[in-house]
């Protein structure tokens, strides 16, 4: 059979262009303009050799000038930066966990929100030792959600899930000093040690480094994505759509983006509300049509099979399609650009959180007590705007692929059951996939993760380096734009099995699926340590030994620092397309990129690499996957 015909990058930067057409008509900024006015940037930053934490300075290290007015070296300084770096991403996604387990505290019967999946919030009441027997279901959810919060500020102890980590890597973290506590404690200290006169030696900030983003992946994110389940249910496979060929020219089109599923949930349900269904037609529309962008897009695309209009770098496009009423966002990764560029069409802009402010915006505060209400006044708000389009300026680019989305562990498990034994429902277990891997069908895996970074061709790494894994039979596990890049791509449909190499198109074949499997929005990274930690169980290794890395080729934002802290400290050698800020000091260079002989890699058994030529990335990434098989001797 041929080779499915996949959009290709070209298509889509063509369809950009076309669309910046229209932003020139109405006087549109755009990312792109804004990226050659910052360029060259200033290297002082791109090294990490600026210190902003005090204001004796700033300083620069330079060769005249190697020491701050503190006497601050440049390893010192760099190491600090690095480590305020992953503390804001550390905050942000467990912030948006903590908003989550606020959300579970408000369910009730017939309320707002409700428990979708009780099984699961049963499961984990267990885990923790809160008795289940005979509860109602919304008393025990309260409990979880109190004792979730607890986890933040808890004045003893380590994070709870770490114990759903194979016991290596729990004696691992125990040896190093850096098993998270409270989350807030991890993101407090990780402050006070950058503040001027604390710590300046870089072993200590880089291991505080690692607490801080375990303090996420293993706490914040891994609740966030936890009780989302519950709330809104456990993710299963199901078809959908993506690229800006979602949008529909004659239906009121309705853009949710940020992270907060608890927004995106409300108001994908009121677009569903024959009322509003009723008001789109009596406006001239055809209906109400809601697609997504970034990790919102993420969380109601495998929930509900809601279309993918794009990732980070595509968010001004959905806006110059003309055809936007509404762009409705929640939280992260949302460009204030959107204010302005919003004025120049009829689109409104709507921020609905406190946490994201912005100009040029309407703002809707929206609470689990006031959602269903705040939704259905959004969804009016846009299906309203509709008679405000103007069409000499719509055009809606024709690129549209089809994705299975939404494996969830669960769902991965369920899957591996189908192909051990069909008639009989067995326990999950990883071993089918573990056999695949020994036995070599399958040489390995990589998770793939992160963003769009401008620095780099807007998702040309991330589509690249998939086709490049997929020919050498090494399956994917993708989530936050990553996932959306492939799923753009047509790289997440069943058809794409044809790019792949003969073992893991067998595979794919028998367990019917596509070779690149969505995990999720970027909190939802937490699934794939809970996948890695079920492998390495199974197999009976530590997980570095697995045949597995991780890969973030366009990442930009701090939240990609505490995620890449956490996935090196579960012992996943992780793949960089785009340098930290910390080229500036060898010391922390060789500590982060294993290069020395004391660093992430002696105390964790992983580190990161950096190769910003994506065909080079892809033969490092291959390479290690190998030395792996080698040293497991398979
Ligand atoms: S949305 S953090 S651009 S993955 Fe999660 Fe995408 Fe990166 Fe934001």
């Amino acid at each position: 059979m041929e080779p499915k015909k996949l959009v290709t990058i070209e298509e889509m930067e063509a369809a950009t262009e076309r669309l910046l057409e229209t932003g020139a008509l109405v006087g549109a900024d755009s990312w792109q303009q804004r990226v050659k006015n910052q360029t060259p940037h200033c290297k002082f930053g791109e090294e990490g050799i600026c210190c902003r934490i005090c204001s004796m300075g700033p300083c620069r290290i330079t060769p005249k000038a190697p020491r701050g007015i503190c006497g601050c070296d440049v390893h010192g300084i760099v190491a600090r930066n690095f480590l305020r770096f992953t503390a804001g991403g550390s905050a942000t996604h467990s912030d948006h966990g903590r908003e989550i387990c606020h959300t579970l505290h408000e369910t009730r019967e017939g309320g707002n929100y409700t428990v979708k999946d009780p099984e699961k919030l049963i499961r984990i009441a267990t885990e923790w030792d809160i008795p289940t027997e005979g509860r109602d279901i919304y008393d025990l959810a309260h409990e979880v959600s109190e004792t979730a919060l607890l986890e933040y500020g808890k004045p003893f102890g380590t994070q709870r899930f770490l114990k759903r980590a194979p016991k290596e890597r729990q004696e691992v973290w125990e040896r190093e000093g850096i098993a998270p506590r409270a989350i807030d404690r991890e993101v407090s200290q990780a402050l006070h040690m950058t503040h001027m006169g604390c710590s300046s030696l870089p072993e200590a900030l880089l291991k505080q480094s690692l607490r801080c983003g375990l303090s996420d992946g293993w706490g914040g994110s891994m609740m966030g994505t936890e009780f989302s389940d519950v709330l809104f249910g456990t993710p299963k496979p199901l078809d959908t759509t993506a690229n800006l060929g979602v949008m529909d020219k004659d239906m009121v089109n309705i853009i949710v983006h940020g992270h907060d599923p608890s927004l995106s949930e409300m108001v994908v349900f009121y677009a569903q509300d024959p009322e509003m269904i009723a008001l789109a037609k009596s406006v001239g529309a055809k209906g109400i049509n809601v697609a997504g962008v970034c990790c919102t897009s993420n969380e109601v695309a495998m929930r509900h099979g809601i279309p993918m209009a794009g990732n980070f770098l595509q968010q001004e496009n959905v806006v110059l399609t003309g055809a936007c009423e509404a762009i409705v966002v929640d939280v992260q990764c949302i460009f204030p650009a959107l204010g302005p560029l919003s004025k120049c069409f009829h689109t409104k802009f709507i921020t609905t959180s406190n946490i994201a402010r912005m100009p040029d915006s309407e703002f809707i505060q929206f609470s689990p007590e006031n959602a269903g209400e705040n939704a259905k006044a959004i969804v009016k708000m846009a299906v309203e705007n509709f008679k405000n389009r103007k069409p000499e300026l719509v055009y809606i680019p024709d690129i549209k692929e089809t994705a299975t989305v939404g494996y969830s562990v669960e769902a991965i498990e369920k899957t591996l059951d189908t192909v051990t034994n069909p008639f009989v429902d067995v326990t999950g277990t990883m071993k089918p996939l573990v056999e695949c891997v020994e036995s070599g069908v399958l040489r390995g895996a990589v998770a793939m993760v992160g963003c769009n970074n401008p620095r780099v061709r807007a998702d040309y790494a991330h589509i690249e380096l998939m086709k490049k894994l997929l020919k050498n039979d090494i399956i994917l596990v993708l989530s936050g734009c990553s996932a959306q890049a492939a799923a753009k791509a047509g790289l997440m449909s069943k058809d794409a099995k044809e790019l792949c190499g003969a073992g893991l198109k067998r595979v794919c074949e028998l367990a019917d699926i596509p070779p690149v499997l969505h995990m999720g929005s970027c909190v939802d990274i937490s699934r794939m340590m809970i996948l890695a930690s079920r492998i390495a169980e199974d197999w009976g290794i530590d997980i570095p030994q697995i045949p597995l890395v991780g890969c973030a080729p366009e990442w930009m934002s701090e939240k990609a620092v505490s995620i890449g802290n956490y996935v090196v400290a579960t012992g996943i050698d992780t793949f960089l397309g785009v340098s930290p800020q910390a080229s500036g000091s060898s010391q922390v260079w060789d500590m982060l990129t294993g290069a020395g002989d004391n660093g992430y890699k002696q105390w964790v058994g992983a580190n990161f690499t950096v190769e910003t030529d994506v065909e080079k990335l892809g033969d490092l990434m291959i390479q290690r996957i190998e030395e792996k098989r080698a040293a497991l001797g398979i």
